[in-house]
Order: C-alpha cells, then structure tokens, then sequence
C-alpha cells in the first residue's frame, strides 16, 4: 500500500507558506494549511491554490491550543511544517509577548500535541528556525556549530523554539528538526522586510509614483536567498534519514546598500551613496537627485549586523543547491515583479500609495 503523503502547514498564508504548499502539491501530498480568521477575506498568496482538491485550509492558532490539537487530531498528518509565527524583528520590539507566545510557546503547543495525540511515530516535525539565533555573532560565516545569541525578543523567542524541538526528539524520540534559515526573499515577502521595500520603491520611483526610499542601517549585511529554493529544503530535511538540523544559506554575503544598489540598477538608475551614518545619502548619477536617505526610525534597539551562513552540510547531507538563484538573479526577479506591480496600480488605489507614504515617512517599519 502506498505511504500516506498528508502535510500539515500552519501559517500556510505566509512567504514560505505558499511556496511550500506548491511544492508538495506537485509532489502528490494532501496539503491542509492553517488560516487565522481575518477581516479580510482575501489570502493573496495562496488565492490560486484554493479550490483545488487535495489543498485544505482549517482555522487555527498557535495561541490556541484547542485549535492546534484539534486540526491535528483531524488531519493526522505525516509531516508537519511549522512556519506560522510573528516573523518581523522590527515589529517583536513593539509586540514582545505575543512574538513569545506565537514564536516560542506556539512551537511547544505543536509538539504536544502531536506527542498526546499519539502520532509521534508516524508525524515528523519541521520547525521554522532562523539566523538571528546567531544575532550578535560570534563566528563568520555561521554553520550548526555557532554558539546562539540572539539579539531581539523574537530571536530569543526561535531560540526557546529550536531547543524545545531539539528536546523532544531527545527525550521522546520524536523525528523533529530545525532548519535554521538565513534571510531567503521573493516577489511574495512581506512588503516591510527591507529588501521588498527597496524593490517596491524602485519602482516607485522610476514610475514617478514617490521620490525618496528611507532606509536605517544601510552598512547592515545579510546572506539573502530566494525563498522558491529555500522551501525544497524544508522538504529536504524531513526526508533525511535521521532527525537532525540544518544551516541554509546560500554561503554569499550583501550589505543593504548593495542590495539598493542592485535595485534601482535594475530599473535603470545608478545609485551612488556619499555621506556617512544617518548623513549617508544615494543619490541618482544622472541627475543628482537624493532617492535614498537615512532615518532613525528604521533603526533597532538592538540590531543584527553580519548574517552570513555555511551552506556545508546541507549541500553534502542533503544534496542541495544552494546557488540555484543568484543574488543579482534574485534582485532582478523581485524589480521586474514590482516594475509590473506598480504600473498596474492606478489613482483609485490610494490603500497602496498611502503604505508607501507611511513606509516613507518611517510610521510602518
Ligand atoms: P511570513 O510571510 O510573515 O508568514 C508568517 C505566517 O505565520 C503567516 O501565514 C501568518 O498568518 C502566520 N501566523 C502569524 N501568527 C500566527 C498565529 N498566532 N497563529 C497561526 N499563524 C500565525 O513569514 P515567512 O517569511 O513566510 O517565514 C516563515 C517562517 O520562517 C516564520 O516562522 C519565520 O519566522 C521563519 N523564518 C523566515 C525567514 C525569512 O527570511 N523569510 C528566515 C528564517 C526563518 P497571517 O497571514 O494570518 O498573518
Ligand atoms: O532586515 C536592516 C535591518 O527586516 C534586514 C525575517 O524574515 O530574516 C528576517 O529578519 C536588515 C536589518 O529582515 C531597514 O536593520 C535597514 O539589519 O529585512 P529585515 P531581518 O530582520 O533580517 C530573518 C532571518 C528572520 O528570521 C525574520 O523572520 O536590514 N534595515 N533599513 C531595514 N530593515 C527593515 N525592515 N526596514 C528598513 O527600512
């Protein structure tokens, strides 16, 4: 008889989400993912997945563990993928308890559940884990072998996450593992994250549609992948032989400003950045226009500033690629989406331009 294939994604709705749904959907799994109830009823990333018939959605939270343990009781799933959480930095500063209780306790209500459920011989686990475990690094390029120390209320919430995934497969045995993941971006990330407001804006402004971008730390430096490779890894790792967890990175490292420089590039505009600190300015070759400017209010509390990761064993133990997309491939894929985006909004979209407003004027990080 054929293995069941059923997964189980929670915060099916997000980046990763909608990826991973696609993906185990070409490969023949029953897909359930988790929706929160909303105002709106719209769920842009996985609008065209809806309908189809082995793609499922339940209501449930992971502040909710009634929710949590009655869709498992009902899917029985063979794979779970926790991706659900409060996944902006920026934003666990100003909502700390509930990056806690979504980020740290939610992955706790997962494992329970599925341990009182008495599955845990037939479900494995992946959890969402992160590169801001390494936050204030203590080594470059960070591998599974790093010390942790995070730096936000949300990397110390991961960090309770990766250990309690970490000690239930000590303690009961259970196949569950972390893939500690470094910044991977798409034309569907979230449009706060820095590189989708730089690409948005590039086009803006190429458009005519707003003058300046306001950036915090330009000199900030990431390993960005695309999140389309990123997801088959997840897979990846639940298919592995042995429960064990993973870096995933692409091995490159790109400061914010280069990653500016790459965007407006792409829309045809030079960028030269002079000045230092808040003074620092990218200013438009061709015209000696100011479109990139320094504001306070993007800075953080406490930032992480030099994320680069060792893609080793994941490329050994796992086979996988992590160089299928380039950086420049991955910057061009998400100007060339947002140059479309934004010459289809017109005037009557003031919901957009009023985010892009805000966005400038540093009221939504
Ligand atoms: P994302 O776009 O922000 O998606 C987060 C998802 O979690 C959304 O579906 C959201 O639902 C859901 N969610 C939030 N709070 C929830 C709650 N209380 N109960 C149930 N669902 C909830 O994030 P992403 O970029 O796809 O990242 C996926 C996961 O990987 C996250 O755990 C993130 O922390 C982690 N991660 C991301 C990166 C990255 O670079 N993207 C790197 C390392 C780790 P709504 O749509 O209803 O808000
Ligand atoms: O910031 C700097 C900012 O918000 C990247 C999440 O997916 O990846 C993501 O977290 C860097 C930081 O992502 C702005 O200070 C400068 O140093 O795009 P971000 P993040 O904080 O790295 C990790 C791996 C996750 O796990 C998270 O879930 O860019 N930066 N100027 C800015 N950042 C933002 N958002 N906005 C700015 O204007």
């Amino acid at each position: 008889m054929e293995k069941r294939k059923v997964a189980l994604i929670t915060g099916v709705t997000g980046q990763d989400g909608s990826y991973l749904a696609e993906l185990l959907l070409e490969k023949g799994y029953d897909v359930h993912g988790t929706i929160r109830r909303s105002s709106v009823d719209f769920r842009e990333r996985i609008a065209h997945l809806e309908g189809k018939p082995n793609f499922h959605l339940h209501y449930a939270d992971l502040g909710d563990s009634m929710s949590i343990i009655g869709v498992i009781a009902k899917v029985k799933p063979t794979e779970i993928y926790n991706l659900a959480a409060q996944s902006h930095v920026q934003v666990s500063f100003d909502s700390p308890e509930f990056t806690a209780d979504v980020d740290a306790t939610g992955v706790l209500r997962v494992l329970e559940a599925v341990r009182l459920l008495g599955l845990t011989e037939t479900c494995r686990i992946y959890q969402a884990s992160t590169s801001e475990l390494y936050g204030k690094v203590e080594e470059v390029p960070q591998n599974e072998n790093t010390p942790f120390h995070p730096y936000s209320p949300y990397a110390v919430a991961k960090q309770y996450g990766f250990w309690i995934v970490k000690e239930y497969r000590e303690a009961y045995n259970m196949f569950c593992c972390s893939g500690i993941l470094f910044n991977h971006e798409s034309e569907r990330r979230g449009e706060t994250f820095v590189t989708r407001k730089i690409t948005l804006a590039a086009a803006r402004i190429k458009q005519g549609k707003q003058d300046k971008l306001y950036l915090g730390n330009l000199g900030s430096l990431r390993d960005w992948g695309y999140a389309k490779d990123y997801v088959e890894c997840m897979w990846l790792i639940l298919q592995n032989e042995k429960p064990e967890d993973f870096v995933i990175a692409t091995g490159i490292q790109h400061s914010v400003r280069e990653f500016c420089y790459h965007a407006f590039k792409r829309v045809g505009i030079e960028l030269e950045f002079h000045g230092e600190g808040i003074d620092e300015k990218g200013i438009d070759k061709a015209t000696g226009n100011v479109l990139v400017e320094v504001s306070p209010d993007f800075f953080r509390p406490t930032d992480v500033v030099n994320l680069w990761g060792d893609p080793t064993k994941a490329k050994a133990k796992l086979g996988w690629n992590p160089n299928k997309t380039s950086f420049e491939e991955l910057v061009n894929i998400m100007v060339d989406n947002d140059m479309a985006k934004v010459a289809a909004e017109d005037a009557s979209q003031k919901v957009r331009t009023n985010l892009a407003e805000y966005l400038e004027k540093g009221i939504v990080k």
